[in-house]
């Protein structure tokens, strides 16, 4: 390969690593930072999606993600969930008292695990489109966010695992488990 090429290449390659940088979103809130947050795109008349985020909390002091706010256009209620088997059966159901981000540690809120749980949605979220947020933390306050809508990645297992086999049983869920959860609220 000659220098030219070598050169040309390099120059690709930076581009391309340019361009993944540029694909991710981060945003920074005091000592926490959010990295990515994302929804995945829903069919239509499915009541409920699933809202995915990193948080690393860089403080000395443990933290709580406490809420996810977006207006009604993108969800009339907005819960935050994690995933426990029950008798062999994968349920999701609200975390009480919000999502702990432990102060120097990072919690990934991801397919098949904690996630964010936008409900009564009003219409699908469609690939590529964004959409606004505001996180609400126990002692970092609050933070304006965007969400990207985008499909899983590919190879991610859990990605690969909600999208396929749970996108059934997410809509069922949402829809099966709405009664239940407001009534086991105190
Ligand atoms: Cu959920």
């Amino acid at each position: 390969m000659n220098n030219a090429l070598k050169r040309g290449l390099a120059a690709a390659l930076i581009t391309i690593a340019g361009m993944s940088v540029a694909l991710a979103h981060g945003f920074t809130l005091g000592e926490l930072k959010i990295d990515h947050p994302w929804a995945k795109p829903t069919i239509t008349g499915a009541k409920v999606g699933g809202g995915f985020m990193k948080i690393t909390n860089e403080g000395k002091t443990d933290d709580r993600l406490l809420a996810v706010m977006v207006t009604p256009e993108i969800a009339g209620t907005v819960q935050l969930h994690e995933m426990k088997m029950e008798n062999d059966v994968m349920k999701m159901r609200e975390v009480e008292g919000g999502i702990a981000v432990p102060a120097g540690q990072t919690v990934e809120l991801k397919p098949g695990a904690l996630h964010v749980m936008f409900m009564e949605i009003p219409k699908p979220l469609v690939d590529g489109d964004k959409f606004k947020a505001t996180l609400k933390f126990e002692k970092a306050g609050t933070v304006d966010v965007e969400f990207m809508v985008q499909k899983p990645k590919e190879g991610d297992m859990g990605h690969m695992n909600m999208g396929n086999g749970n996108m059934g049983n997410m809509g069922n869920m949402g829809n099966g488990n709405m009664g239940n959860m407001s009534g086991q609220k105190p």
